[in-house]
């Protein structure tokens, strides 16, 4: 028998078994949230949400077979190709991001890996963008030992590669690539001392099972990723999975929760798929203890809500973005102390602040 004690506890873990897992997907939704929200509030100071804004800095042609992609070459989505944009315009971007609010600028390139002439243009931007007082941030496919050591020397934050689904399912989502590719290029991130980015995608037709597996892979890994992104399929024309059933609000709500549970001191982001999300859900989702959200018009080739919509959301639930990136996380010490006192005292301790 699983006690509440054994899986509610503060303490980020790395040794989630199946049992486990299954034992929090089925767990009472409202309880669950409860208990996500409580170990939120053992890590975070409540209330601030991360922000990042996107920029495809190249788009379309890209030579993998991703199902969910409107971006793969294979499917003919009618989106047009472009060429990697030029630095100048990148740091215009990342300005406006700024400008807007966002505290972290994420550059998304349409490739398998990247070539050694445009891996040089992504330092520079990388480079130029940190200069602004942003976090940097860029997913580019499958990186070699040294492409992530150099991204590191150019001073970048994050680095963005989603594991995308359970290891299972994962052949019949991508058949280019294979699951370890994926855990090697976070095993050469990690090693170059950049922060993690990875999570995956709801909605693709995979099994309850496969979305638990997925998040007990990413809580399984020596260090939890730093942010994991929980994307809803953007179900796109022309893409294999364009008439994938939409995810419903309820499940969306589980996934974010048990991550929170699963990855304590990650910040959990409200991906793709907002468009489609009405402001309930999301407002439940931050209670499930969510904490981040791609911030502007645009996610990569897919809408993304208004800036000025998403500011009325966050005022309507009392929230407020998040000013020094990663400054709603607690000290480790000071989250320890937390979870070293009695379980009430923190809790009501915490939410005061
Ligand atoms: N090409 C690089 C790669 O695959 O790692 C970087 C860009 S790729 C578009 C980044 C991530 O976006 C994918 O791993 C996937 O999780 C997410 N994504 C792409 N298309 C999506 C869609 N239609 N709906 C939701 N998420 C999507
Ligand atoms: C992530 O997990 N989601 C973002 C980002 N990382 C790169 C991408 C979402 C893409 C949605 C489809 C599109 O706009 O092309
Ligand atoms: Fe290419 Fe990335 Fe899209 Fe896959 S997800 S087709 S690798 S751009």
């Amino acid at each position: 028998m699983i006690s509440r004690e054994q899986l509610f506890s503060a303490h980020p873990r790395h040794d989630w078994t199946d049992d486990e897992v299954r034992a929090l997907s089925e767990w009472p939704l409202l309880d669950l949230v409860f208990q996500a929200q409580t170990i939120h509030r053992q890590h975070f100071q409540p209330g601030r949400v991360q922000t990042s804004t996107l920029l495809s800095i190249k788009t379309g042609a890209c030579p993998e077979d991703c199902a969910y992609c409107p971006q793969s070459a294979r499917y003919d989505t009618g989106l047009s190709r472009e060429q990697l944009m030029a630095v100048e315009e990148v740091v215009e971007r990342a300005r406006k991001a700024r400008e807007n609010g966002a505290s972290r600028f994420c550059m998304g390139a349409a490739w398998r890996s990247p070539r050694e002439k445009d891996f040089r243009v992504v330092l520079e931007m990388v480079r130029r963008v940190k200069s602004l007082g942003l976090e940097t941030c860029v997913t580019l496919g499958m990186l070699s030992r040294e492409q992530a050591q150099a991204l590191k020397d150019a001073g970048l934050d994050y680095y963005n590669h989603n594991i995308d689904t359970s290891e299972r399912y994962y052949s019949k989502i991508i058949t280019t690539r294979q699951f370890a590719d994926r855990l090697h290029t976070l095993e050469h991130v990690r090693d170059a001392g950049i922060h993690v980015c990875s999570g995956g995608i709801i909605g693709m037709g995979e099994a309850l099972e496969d979305r638990w597996e997925m998040l007990r892979t990413l809580a399984n890994l020596p260090q939890h990723p730093d942010s994991v992104p929980i994307n809803q399929l953007v179900a796109v024309k022309g893409t294999p999975l364009e008439d994938a059933e939409p995810v419903e609000a309820h499940e969306f709500i589980r996934t974010v929760a048990m991550a929170r549970v699963m990855m304590p001191r990650a910040y959990v982001r409200l991906s793709a798929g907002r468009e489609s999300m009405n402001d309930e859900t999301q407002a439940m989702c931050f209670m499930a203890g969510a904490n981040s959200i791609f911030y502007g018009e645009q996610l990569l080739t897919t809408p993304n809500p208004q800036c000025e919509k998403d500011q009325k959301l966050l005022t309507t639930w009392g929230l407020d973005i998040e000013e020094q990136a990663g400054d709603s996380l607690l000290t480790s010490d000071d989250a320890m102390s937390w979870d070293a006192a009695d379980d009430e005292g923190a809790l009501y301790t915490n939410a005061a602040r």
